[in-house]
């Protein structure tokens, strides 16, 4: 489609939608035209690709996942259809902007942070690989809250994405299935002996699929992501009479828990998990029917992947549908179900591993529950003889009248998984270590990785018109080719020509701020970025303690010349994390002292982003010089916005954590900035319990400094907050180690603001991280994903090679 084409295509289809001129539509109008336009477009070849892997039997991956966090999908789809450059310039012709127009899309927070956004760059990455592969998740009515802040303080609102409608899902109401709730289940023999179940007085709820297309880049591939919704069965209305009867069925796929690293053992988090676990297991039973084969060719033809326990109830309802409905034995049912189902663990933190208490999964699935209990039974004979009482009985399902769900999914599948090197380490070595010694095999590692597409490609026009200029377009199907810019390393034009490209991100940035917070940066200045969900492990308190220090420095050395710094913060905190809510409010009360502060002529600024999402990280990364990952060593399981920022050119000043490890070994020591102590340094000091952090406030002076201020009233308004977060780190005994890491942190700060004051060489810094960012696409994790667990092949064109480290 040329330009003209567009253009005629545009005017007409938005004449057809409201009957009056395109020139006097609203943005929400334009960008709907844009929408159902594009979505036209790629009908057909969505359609092929369901037909094609139907025909050919194709092997398909299915990624169950509680969260998908797309991110706006307006210039995404375009890119992959490669009409971004048509599109714009036939907007732009009908006296139009893209960016404009594409404001108009709402931007669907169903996820919380770094499990559902991971999600989402996999779907891409998937058709991009031209692999078989589909999401399988909820789609919740309201995503995750939107922030506000009152008075420094975080306000929840409720996130009602789809008020004006959902351009890109087709509601498929002939796919709907029933997942049935409650009542009760008595095994009746049928003619021949076999016993049957028969289920009594149950809640049956309609689940009904909304699928969106899931373009691949430049390869015709059309994959689909497959959300369902609750929805009383037809028919069935007269079983609820009642508000309170009808709500109980909408609620179901109604909220998204806000919260990613605390588990909450409720009722309705349970529904909403089998919901659409069953869901999912229920229309790929129906799906592999189609192709009459016979079941034990199941393992080769379907995979199902769990994205973290959330969905481990597809293990107990595999086999329910296997024995129950179609008739196999436990042995067989068992088999099959072991083969196709593998499983990603994203964090070994204890609070967010999912339990269950037994009573509430036999009350809501009572026949899962009996499934439940008779897997753990013959895991625990089986492997008594082998491993003994104690080791066998550590890896029971149930276990004090609760249900292990990482148990569950690691004994019922054939693959487990962490998702950066340290991470897969510490569990085969520490949290799952008996598990190692039972299933070595099933062991293995698939370090994360994002789409350059929507990280560099999208949200970075400028550095990828540069790339493109200097080293060519290979690295937009193979990244690893980034790292011919090393060649451009000591080149002084490339790095001006950089140095250009971050500063125009920067202002763009600088712009948003002065137009939405009424804050002034300045461009030149350091942009230090922390974005991530507050939680105490990833320590954004540590960086408003170098923050006090730097403040109390610069009010003594008026005339330092340190450079100028803007401290960005974007972060959510689970609405009922106390504690992440005062780091909320002391961050806004200590932005508010210094921003308003003339004293320090401008050389700190703090920037406290409110509804931090995938759109407000579009704009943030490409304009970051410094990204912030400081989480203490062992606990962030891998982390992803270190791998955009390195993309786009931010220098990491890091802890050897989770990816950052890698991305240290990848870049090197010279251009990163690694500061605090290891994951066995945690550890020694967790074992010798040597650690007193009171003795660091009383006889370090800097500390000591810095931690008052946050209680003799320097800073307004903080008065119980700083007392509560000042007894976190002095009373309590500073659980992450804030205090330990503080003199190293600050040091590698100062490294930082020196080499900023030499362009050429930060540049070139900027440079390495760029070129050393290719392994960490998410295409190669995914080729590693589909080769080594799902033992599927992507398609012909798009083989990429394995980046060596
Ligand atoms: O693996 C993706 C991400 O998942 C988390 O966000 C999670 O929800 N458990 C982890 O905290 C991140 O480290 C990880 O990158």
């Amino acid at each position: 489609m040329d330009v003209n084409q567009f253009k005629e295509r545009y005017v007409k289809k938005f004449e057809e939608m409201y009957a009056f001129d395109y020139k006097e539509g609203s943005i929400r109008e334009q960008f709907l035209t844009l929408g159902y336009l594009i979505k036209n477009m790629y009908a057909p070849e969505w359609r092929q690709t369901s037909d094609t892997y139907l025909e050919n039997k194709s092997k398909q991956v299915f990624y169950f996942s509680m969260e998908f966090l797309p991110g706006t999908m307006l210039k995404s789809n375009l890119l992959n259809l490669g009409l971004l450059d048509t599109v714009s310039d036939g907007l732009k012709e009908l006296g139009l902007n893209l960016d404009e127009v594409a404001t108009g899309e709402m931007d669907p927070a169903l996820g919380n942070g770094g499990l559902g956004r991971l999600a989402a760059c996999f779907m891409d990455s998937i058709a991009s690989n031209g692999l078989a592969g589909h999401g399988n998740g909820i789609r919740y009515q309201y995503g995750l809250f939107k922030q506000k802040f009152i008075d420094g303080n975080q306000i929840e609102l409720p996130e009602n994405w789809l008020r004006n409608g959902n351009v890109w899902e087709v509601r498929r109401e002939n796919k709907a299935v029933t997942v049935r709730f409650g009542g009760h289940v008595t095994l009746d023999e049928d003619e021949n002996g076999v016993k049957r179940p028969e289920y009594h007085n149950t809640m049956n709820i309609l689940a009904v699929p909304y699928d969106t297309a899931q373009v691949g880049y430049d390869n015709g591939v059309v994959n689909n992501l497959r959300l369902w919704s609750a929805e009383i069965p037809y028919g069935e209305e007269y079983l609820y009479p009642t508000d309170e009867a009808r709500d109980q069925v909408k609620q179901i796929t109604e909220y998204l828990y806000p919260d990613d690293s605390n588990y909450e053992g409720r009722m309705l988090r349970l529904k909403q998990e089998y919901f659409f676990s069953s869901a999912g297991v229920q229309s790929i039973i129906r799906y592999y029917k189609k192709m009459d084969l016979d079941w034990s060719f199941f393992p080769d033809k379907i995979a199902m992947h769990i994205n973290d326990t959330h969905p481990t109830l597809v293990i107990p309802e595999l086999m329910r549908i296997l024995m129950d409905e179609e008739g196999l034995s436990w042995e067989q049912a068992w088999e099959i179900t072991k083969k196709t189902v593998s499983y990603t663990n994203h964090t070994i933190l204890q609070e967010a591993l999912e339990r269950w208490p037994v009573d509430m999964i036999a009350q809501l699935l009572p026949r899962i529950y009996q499934i439940i209990v008779e897997i753990n039974r013959r895991h625990i004979e089986k492997k008594i003889p082998l491993y003994g009482e104690d080791l066998t009985y550590r890896t029971a399902i149930i276990d004090h009248g609760q249900i292990q769900m990482a148990n569950l999914a690691i004994i019922g599948s054939h693959s487990i998984n962490g998702v950066a090197k340290l991470h897969t380490d510490i569990l085969m070595n520490q949290t799952l270590h008996d598990f190692y010694l039972m299933y070595p095999n099933k062991f293995n590692n698939k370090t994360n990785g994002v789409t350059m597409r929507r990280w560099v490609q999208i949200s970075n026009p400028g550095l990828t018109a540069l790339l493109d200029d200097v080293i060519g377009t290979k690295w937009k199907k193979a990244p690893n080719e980034l790292v011919v810019l090393k060649a451009f390393a000591n080149d002084k034009d490339v790095l001006k020509r950089l140095d250009e490209v971050k500063l125009n991100n920067k202002k763009k940035f600088a712009k948003y701020v002065q137009e939405e917070m009424g804050i002034t940066i300045d461009p030149t200045a350091i942009f230090d970025v922390q974005i991530k969900r507050l939680h105490a492990y990833k320590r954004q308190l540590l960086n408003v303690l170098h923050i006090l220090d730097r403040y109390s420095f610069i009010k003594e050395n008026p005339n330092t010349d340190i450079p100028k710094r803007v401290f960005i913060f974007g972060a959510k905190a689970a609405p009922s994390y106390h504690y992440a809510k005062q780091i909320i409010k002391l961050i806004n009360e200590v932005a508010n002292m210094i921003n308003n502060d003339d004293s320090i002529n401008d050389l700190i600024k703090v920037v406290f982003v409110e509804n931090y999402g995938v759109s407000l990280a579009e704009l943030i990364i490409p304009a970051a010089d410094i990204s912030e990952q400081i989480s203490l060593a062992g606990k962030e399981a891998s982390g992803t916005s270190n791998m955009k920022l390195m993309a786009n050119g931010a220098l990491t000043l890091a802890t050897m954590d989770g990816a950052t490890v890698e991305i240290h070994d990848y870049v090197g020591k010279d251009y990163i900035y690694i500061f605090g102590m290891t994951n066995d340094e945690v550890q020694t000091l967790n074992e010798n319990r040597t650690y007193h952090s009171r003795h660091l406030y009383e006889t370090n002076p800097r500390i000591n400094k810095v931690l008052n201020m946050l209680v003799d009233g320097s800073i307004p308004n903080t008065e119980e907050i700083g007392q509560d977060i000042f007894d976190s780190l002095v009373k309590y005994n500073d659980e992450y180690y804030l205090l330990q890491d503080f003199d190293s942190y600050i040091e590698a700060h100062k490294r930082a603001d020196t080499d900023f004051k030499d362009r050429m060489k930060w540049n070139k810094k900027a440079l390495m991280n760029i070129a050393n960012a290719g392994p960490f696409s998410a295409d190669y994790t995914i080729h590693r994903y589909a080769d080594e667990i799902w033992k599927m092949k992507p398609g012909e064109e798009n083989i990429l090679l394995q980046p060596e480290a």
